[in-house]
C-alpha cells in the first residue's frame, strides 16, 4: 500500500501494509530481505553526492539498510511519529538517543522505576561523564515541578513501569517538560503503539525494547526510537554511527516487520489473559497485592482508562509469605515459564529483585519502590484456563 493510500485506515491495516507495495516489485507478498552491508556507487562522484547527502540512496547498512528502513517507516506510522530509527536492541534505542542529546553539565530527570539495565546506563553510564541524574517520583507530576531547572534537558520514564506497574499521566508530564524547555521520553515497551501513543500526548521521542511485544515472538533482540525527522537523523549519523554502532541486522528487522502484523490481535490476548490472572490473583487468601491497571482497586485505574486502550499484558503481584512464598510459588510453575523478558506468545515469570533489577543495590531497590518479594509475569496467548490452572496449583503449594 501506497503511503499515500493509508490516511484514514486502521491500525491493523497499517500494520499490515504500510509503506509497502508489492507491485511496485516483484509482486512478493512480503517484502524484500535485503542482505548487504554495503551499497554500489555508479561513479565515485555518485559515491561522494550520497556521502555528503545531496544524492537519496544507501550507502552502507550501519546507517541504512531497506530493510530497516520498511520497519522504521511502520514504526513511525503505527506511533503517530515523524520518523524511528531501529536499533540492535532497546538499550541501543535508550543509549544512542541519550548520547545524542545530552552534554556533560546536563541533568536528566527520570522516573524512580525503570528496567535495570536503564537504571543502570543512567546512573553508571551518563553518570560517569558528567550527566546529573535526578529520580523523581513522576505519578505526581508536582514533584517534577519541584525538580525542573534550566539544566534538565531530558525527562525519561516508563509507563507503566517495569517492574511494579506505577502509571505516569503522559500530558500532564509532556506539559510541564515543555514548559521548561526539557524533552520528554517515553519507553512504550510494556504498551506498545496499539494500547498507548505518548507522542500524540505530548511526547518528545517514543523508545521502544522490539524484543518484546514488537517482535512478539521471543527470538530476537531489537530496539526502535520514535521522534522528529532531524533530530533522528542527528541520532543515525552521530548517536549510532559513530557513538554506540546499535545497528538492527535486517534479518531482525524482517522478523519484527512480521511480528507487528499480528500485533493488535496479539494485545488484546495478552490483555485478556492478563485481566483474567490478575482477578483470579487480587482476591487470592495468600496474596498480599497485585498491580494491574485493569482492576479497580488498581490505585492508577481511572488513569490507565483514559491513557491506555486496554491494560496491557503485564502485571506483578507480591504472596503473602513474601520472597520465600514466591519463590515456591514460581517454582511449582508448570506452563508458565520462568524467565526473563515479556511480550512473547509463553507465559513467563520472573523475580525482579534478583534478575531484571539486580543491578540496583537492595538499598536502591526499596528507595525506587520495587520490593523483594515482587513477582512478575508476562501474560502471553496460552487459554486462559490452562493459565489459571497453573496459577491455582502454583498458589496452593506456595
Ligand atoms: C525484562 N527488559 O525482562 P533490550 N525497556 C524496557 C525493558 O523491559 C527492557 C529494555 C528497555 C527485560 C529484559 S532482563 C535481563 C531482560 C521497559 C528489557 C531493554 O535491550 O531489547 O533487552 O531492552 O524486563
Amino acid at each position: 500500500m501506497a503511503k499515500s493510500e493509508n490516511s484514514g485506515k486502521g491500525f491493523s491495516t497499517r500494520a499490515i501494509h504500510h509503506a509497502y507495495d508489492p507491485y511496485a516489485g516483484h509482486g512478493a507478498l512480503n517484502p524484500p530481505l535485503y542482505l548487504s552491508s554495503t551499497y554500489t556507487f555508479p561513479t565515485v562522484e555518485d559515491g561522494a553526492a550520497r556521502f555528503a547527502g545531496e544524492q537519496a540512496g544507501f550507502v552502507y547498512s550501519r546507517v541504512g539498510n531497506p530493510t530497516t528502513a520498511l520497519l522504521e517507516e511502520r514504526i513511525a506510522n503505527l506511533e503517530g511519529g515523524e520518523a524511528a530509527l531501529v536499533t540492535a536492541s532497546g538499550m541501543g534505542a535508550t543509549t544512542s538517543l541519550l548520547w545524542t542529546l545530552l552534554q556533560p553539565g546536563d541533568e536528566v530527570i527520570a522516573d524512580k522505576t525503570l528496567y535495570g539495565c536503564t537504571f543502570g546506563f543512567f546512573n553508571h553510564g551518563l553518570a560517569k561523564f558528567g550527566v546529573k541524574i535526578t529520580h523523581v517520583d513522576l505519578t505526581a507530576p508536582a514533584n517534577l515541578a519541584a525538580a525542573i531547572g534550566p539544566a534538565t534537558k531530558v525527562v525519561f520514564f516508563e509507563s507503566p513501569a517495569n517492574p511494579n506497574m506505577r502509571l505516569v499521566d503522559i500530558a500532564a508530564i509532556a506539559d510541564l517538560a515543555r514548559r521548561h524547555g526539557a524533552k520528554v521520553v517515553v519507553d512504550n515497551t510494556y504498551c506498545t503503539p496499539y494500547l498507548q501513543r505518548p507522542l500524540e500526548l505530548g511526547a518528545d521521542y517514543v523508545v521502544h525494547s522490539a524484543t518484546k511485544y514488537l517482535g512478539g515472538h521471543g527470538d530476537l533482540i531489537a530496539g526502535a526510537i520514535v521522534g522528529p525527522k532531524e533530530s533522528l537523523d542527528q541520532v543515525r549519523f552521530y548517536g549510532i554511527k559513530d557513538m554506540t554502532g546499535a545497528v538492527l541486522s535486517s534479518q531482525d528487522a524482517f522478523l519484527v516487520l512480521r511480528g507487528i502484523k499480528t500485533l493488535a490481535l496479539r494485545m488484546q490476548r495478552h490483555s485478556e489473559n492478563a485481566q483474567g490472572i490478575a482477578e483470579r490473583l487480587v482476591g487470592h487468601a495468600k496474596v498480599e497485592v497485585c498491580h494491574y491497571p485493569g482492576l479497580p482497586s488498581f490505585p492508577q485505574h481511572e488513569l490507565a482508562k483514559r491513557q491506555m486502550k486496554l491494560p496491557g499484558g503485564m502485571l506483578a503481584f507480591e504472596l503473602k509469605g513474601g520472597i520465600e512464598a514466591g519463590r515456591r510459588f514460581m517454582n511449582r510453575l508448570r506452563l508458565i515459564t520462568r524467565a526473563v523478558s515479556l511480550g512473547d506468545a509463553e507465559s513467563l515469570a520472573q523475580h525482579p529483585a534478583s534478575m531484571t533489577h539486580s543491578f540496583y543495590t537492595p538499598e536502591e531497590r526499596q528507595a525506587h519502590m520495587i520490593s523483594e518479594g515482587l513477582v512478575r509475569i508476562s501474560a502471553g496467548l496460552e487459554d486462559l484456563a490452562d493459565l489459571l490452572e497453573d496459577i491455582d496449583q502454583a498458589l496452593a503449594g506456595a
